[in-house]
C-alpha cells in the first residue's frame, strides 16, 4: 500500500466534483447504461507493450482508438491490482495498487482519462469475496487465533473429535470451485480457513463490520480516482448462513457436499448490498454502472437486487443460459444444448425483468468462445454464425457486454495437451478427472470445448508473428487461425464480423426501442429459428434468425406484413424474394416504424 492516496472519507460531494473529460456531468445522463454496450478487456491477453509476454495497461492504452471505432461506451476491465496470479488477478494482495506486470497506478489514471476523452467510461472489476493468501490482512489474520484481524476470514477448528488435518475432519463438507475441500488447515494455529475458490482465495468474513467499512472505503477510493463503476466478482456468495453446515452429498459420490445454500444470496446479502450502495455509490449513483457477478441467482433474487427502489446494483450477470449445456454433477461434461432451451432462457429473464433491467452476454474470460460454443466455429459459417449470435443478443432488451475477440469471430483453441492449459480451474479439473480414472484423452477433449483458456487466448490484432499481441513469447499460445482472423484484417472490410458489430452498437444508439423496446418471444418451440419482436410506441422490431447449417423457413405470426417491412440489419445480402426462408445462420432485423410508409414511386 502507498501513502499518497486522498482521504476517503472527506471526498468531494457529487456536485461540486468538476465535470470530467466529456464525460456527461452526474445527473444530466441518467442510467446511461441502458442505451450502452460493455466492452470487456481482459487484460493478461489483450495488447503486450514490453514484450514479456503478458498483456498490460500501456497495451491496452495503445489501442484505446480501436475500442473507440468499435463505438463501446465503457470497458469492463479485470482485475490488474497487485495479485501473485494465482486466478490471474482474481487473487488480490493489494487492491489499491497495480501489479507490476500490469504497470503503474499512473496507467490507471492515463487510462481513466484516455477513455474519458473518446467519451467512454472505465468499470472495475472488484473482487470482494476473498482476497490472496499474500494479502496484508490475511497475513495477519492467519498469524495467531488472537490477532485483531483473525476474524476478519473465516476461522474454524476441525471437525468434533477429530484431529486437525486427519480425513473428514474439515469444518464442513463442501467442495471448493477449484480444489477439493473448501477448508485449508492452517499448520501455525491447527485451524481451518475458508476458501470457496482456490487455496489462495480465502473468503473475507463479511459479517465482521470492519471487513465492510474496509472494503467501502477502497471502493470510495476508486471513485475519487475517477473510475465509473464496478463489476462485482461473486457478490452474490458475501454473506454466508450461520452457522456454516455441512450440505447435502453432491452427485457422484465424490464425499464432499454441496455447500450452496449456505453461501448463495446468504441471508443478509441484501442487506450488505444495500449498505455498500449506500456507503459508496449513493449520490453518485447516476454517473455508475454497477454490475453483480451472481453464479446461482435466481430471477426472484435478480430482480430484488436490480429493483430500483431498493438500490442494491443496476444489473446482474445471471448464469442460467450458460449451464444449461453443462451436466449439473460433473461440470466439465457437456449436456446437449437445445435451441428451444436457450430462447426461453432468455425469454424468461426478458419476461421476469421487464420491470428491471438485464445484463446480456454469451462469453466472457470464464466461457468458451461464443462462436464455438453456440455458433459453427468452421470456415463455412463462422462469420456468419458469430454476427447472427450478436445480432440476436444485442437486440434483447439489457446492456449488452462484448467480451474481448468476440467482435472478430475469434473461436475455441484447440488445445492438444494438458500442458497447454494455465487456467487454475482446468487444471484442477483435468486432475480430479484423470485421478478418478477417466480417460485422459476424454478430459482434455472436454476441457478444449469447456475450458476458460479458450477464451484467454491472446487478442489476434494481426497476422504478424504472435499476432500482434507481442513480441515475445505469449503466456498462452495464439490461437493458429490468427493469419486469417485478426482485428487489422477486419478493419477495412465493410462485410467483416467487425464492421457488423459496429452497425449493430450504432443501431442501439440510434434506436430507443433496441434499449427500452418491449419484448415478445415468437416461434418458442421451433429448434432452428430464434426469432422476437420489440416494440417501443408505434416501432416495431422483428428478429429472425436461423440457428442451423442449412436454409430454415420462420413461420412468422401472422398481424404485421413483416416481408414488406423495412430490413434494418441483415448479415447477407438482401433476400432476392420477400419470404422468410432464411439461409444457413442468417439473422435479419426488419421494422416497422408504425407510420403508413410513403407511396412508392
Ligand atoms: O468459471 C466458472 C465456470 O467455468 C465459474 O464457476 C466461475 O468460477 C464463477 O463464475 C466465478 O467467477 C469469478 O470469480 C472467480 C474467478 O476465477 C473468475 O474468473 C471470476 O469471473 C474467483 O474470483
Ligand atoms: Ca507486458
Amino acid at each position: 500500500m502507498t501513502d499518497d492516496r486522498p482521504a476517503t472519507d472527506g471526498r468531494p460531494a457529487p456536485d461540486d466534483r468538476p465535470a470530467t473529460d466529456g464525460r456527461p456531468a452526474a445527473g444530466q445522463d441518467p442510467a446511461w447504461w441502458r442505451r450502452a454496450v460493455v466492452y470487456q478487456v481482459y487484460p493478461r491477453s489483450f495488447a503486450d507493450s514490453n514484450g514479456d509476454g503478458i498483456g498490460d495497461l500501456p497495451g491496452l492504452l495503445s489501442r484505446l482508438d480501436y475500442l473507440a471505432s468499435l463505438g463501446v461506451d465503457a470497458v469492463w476491465i479485470s482485475p490488474f491490482y497487485r495479485s501473485p496470479q494465482d486466478d490471474n488477478g482474481y487473487d488480490i494482495s493489494d487492491y489499491q495498487d497495480v501489479d507490476p506486470v500490469f504497470g503503474t497506478l499512473a496507467d490507471v489514471d492515463a487510462l481513466i482519462a484516455g477513455l474519458h476523452e473518446r467519451g467512454m467510461k472505465l468499470i472495475i472489476d472488484v473482487v470482494l469475496n476473498h482476497t490472496s493468501d499474500e494479502h496484508p490482512w490475511f497475513t495477519e489474520s492467519r498469524s495467531s487465533t488472537d490477532s485483531p484481524k483473525r476474524d476478519w476470514y473465516w476461522w474454524r477448528p476441525a471437525r468434533d473429535g477429530l484431529p486437525p488435518g486427519s480425513p473428514g475432519a474439515e469444518p464442513t463438507n463442501w467442495r471448493s470451485f477449484f480444489s477439493p475441500s473448501a477448508w485449508q488447515l492452517d499448520e501455525a494455529t491447527g485451524e481451518y480457513y475458508l476458501h470457496l475458490f482456490s487455496v489462495r482465495q480465502p473468503d473475507l468474513n463479511w459479517e465482521n463490520p470492519e471487513v465492510r467499512r474496509a472494503l467501502y472505503g477502497m471502493l470510495r477510493w476508486w471513485l475519487d480516482r475517477g473510475v465509473d463503476g464496478f463489476r462485482m466478482d461473486v457478490i452474490n456468495m458475501v454473506s454466508k448462513r450461520l452457522p456454516l453446515r455441512d450440505g447435502p452429498p453432491r452427485p457422484g459420490g465424490d464425499g464432499y457436499g454441496d455447500g450452496w445454500a449456505s453461501f448463495i444470496s446468504g441471508p443478509r446479502i441484501h442487506e450488505f448490498l444495500r449498505e455498500l450502495h449506500a456507503e459508496v455509490i449513493a449520490g453518485r449513483d447516476e454517473a455508475l454502472l454497477t454490475v453483480g457477478e451472481m453464479p446461482g441467482v435466481s430471477l426472484a433474487d435478480a430482480a430484488a437486487f436490480t429493483d430500483p427502489a431498493s438500490a442494491e446494483v443496476d444489473m446482474v450477470f445471471q448464469f442460467e443460459h450458460v449451464e444449461l449445456d453443462r451436466d449439473p454433477g460433473d461440470r466439465l461434461a457437456a449436456r446437449p444444448l437445445r435451441l428451444t432451451s436457450l430462447k426461453a432462457s432468455l425469454a424468461r429473464w426478458q419476461a421476469g425483468l421487464a420491470a428491471g433491467w438485464n445484463s446480456l452476454y454469451f462469453g466472457n474470460h470464464d466461457q468458451p468462445r461464443a462462436v464455438s460454443r453456440y455458433g459453427s466455429d468452421g470456415p463455412a459459417h463462422r462469420e456468419a454464425s458469430a454476427k447472427l449470435l450478436a445480432t440476436v443478443l444485442h437486440l434483447h432488451r439489457g446492456t449488452p457486454y462484448v467480451y474481448q475477440g468476440e467482435e472478430l469471430g475469434m473461436t475455441n483453441y484447440p488445445f492438444a495437451s494438458a500442458d497447454e492449459l494455465a487456467d487454475i480451474e482446468s487444471r484442477h479439473y483435468y486432475r480430479q478427472a484423470v485421478d478418478a480414472g477417466q480417460d485422459p484423452a476424454q478430459a482434455l477433449a472436454a476441457l478444449r470445448r469447456r475450458s476458460r483458456d479458450n477464451a484467454r487466448t491472446p487478442m489476434q490484432w494481426d497476422a504478424s508473428p504472435h499476432a500482434g499481441f507481442t513480441t515475445g513469447t505469449p503466456w498462452l499460445p495464439v490461437n493458429p487461425n490468427y493469419p486469417g482472423i485478426n482485428a487489422a484484417a477486419q478493419a477495412g472490410d465493410p462485410d467483416s464480423v467487425l464492421s457488423y458489430y459496429r452497425r449493430l452498437i450504432a443501431l442501439r444508439h440510434d434506436l430507443p426501442v433496441v434499449a427500452e423496446g418491449d419484448f415478445t418471444l415468437l416461434l418458442p418451440g421451433d429448434e432452428r429459428i430464434w426469432a422476437f419482436t420489440r416494440r417501443l410506441g408505434p416501432t416495431e422490431l422483428l428478429v429472425v434468425a436461423n440457428l442451423s447449417d442449412g436454409p430454415a423457413e420462420a413461420d412468422i405470426p401472422a398481424g404485421r406484413d413483416w416481408a414488406a417491412a423495412e430490413l434494418l440489419l441483415s448479415n447477407y445480402p438482401p433476400p432476392a424474394a420477400a419470404t422468410f426462408v432464411l439461409r444457413a445462420w442468417e439473422a435479419r432485423v426488419y421494422r416497422h416504424s408504425g407510420r403508413t410508409p410513403p407511396p412508392v414511386g
